[in-house]
């Protein structure tokens, strides 16, 4: 069997123009921050249907594209998800997360109140597809959680360029959503991303990004 191939062609950037368009971006993702105050300010449609036309560009396990973005406007969904968030936060703060894991949060400053479900125009949830279902056949996909993580960093990107602010919150166990949203059994929750724009005097933690001689090791 033969498969297609066609051109890559795509205009050609190199050398100086290469490190201008690095740093450009750098100056760009750096101003990223994960926002929890939000306003309830409204951003139309056809932005959140770009950004995520942009998260399905990803590279992904053998082209499976193994992800459905929900994408929830609805405020009686939001607040329904919102009631099931908190809950299990509730329980989650109040004792089922370590003392050395609520010491690590701390300069977060998050809590169980989860306000921002509702205020944020637009919900994504996003999901995993741990198989196909293919007029009720299995077919198998590969490396999800790595294909789905790296859709999610193209979604955040995005958000961020557009203007828009999120957060990457992982309510936990996370299986209300699938519930709340009415999943196929082949699909689960793997985050959820309010997006907006940031409430007016919004604040954000004074924390620090690990230098690039703490990350990287060149060979
Ligand atoms: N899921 C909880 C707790 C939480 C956990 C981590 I790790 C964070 O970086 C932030 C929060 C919550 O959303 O509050």
């Amino acid at each position: 069997m033969e498969y297609p191939f066609i051109p890559y062609s795509r205009e050609l950037v190199d050398g100086d123009e290469s490190l201008r368009r690095a740093i450009q971006y750098f100056n760009e993702m750096k101003t990223r921050r994960s926002v929890r105050e939000f306003s309830d300010k409204p951003v139309d449609r056809a932005v959140i249907e770009t950004i995520l036309k942009t998260a399905g560009t990803a590279p992904s396990g053998a082209n499976k594209q193994p992800w459905t973005f929900c994408v929830i406007g609805d405020p009686e969904l939001k607040r329904k998800i919102r009631i099931a968030a908190e809950e299990e936060e509730k329980v989650n703060y109040g004792g089922r997360m370590s003392d050395e894991w609520l010491r690590d949060l701390a300069p977060l400053g998050t809590d169980w109140q989860k306000p921002f479900l509702e205020i944020a125009p637009w919900l994504i949830v996003v999901f995993r597809k741990v198989y196909d279902l293919e007029g009720g056949e299995k077919r198998k996909n590969y490396y999800v959680q790595e294909s789905v993580g790296i859709a999610c960093g193209f979604l955040i990107s995005a958000i961020h360029h557009a203007g828009l602010v999120t957060l990457t919150h992982t309510p936990s166990p996370m299986n209300f959503l699938t519930d709340i949203l009415k999943r196929p059994e082949n699909e689960k929750p793997f985050l959820l991303l309010p997006v907006g724009y940031p409430a007016e005097n919004a604040v954000v933690p004074d924390i620090h990004r690990k230098e690039l001689k703490d990350t990287t090791r060149f060979y």
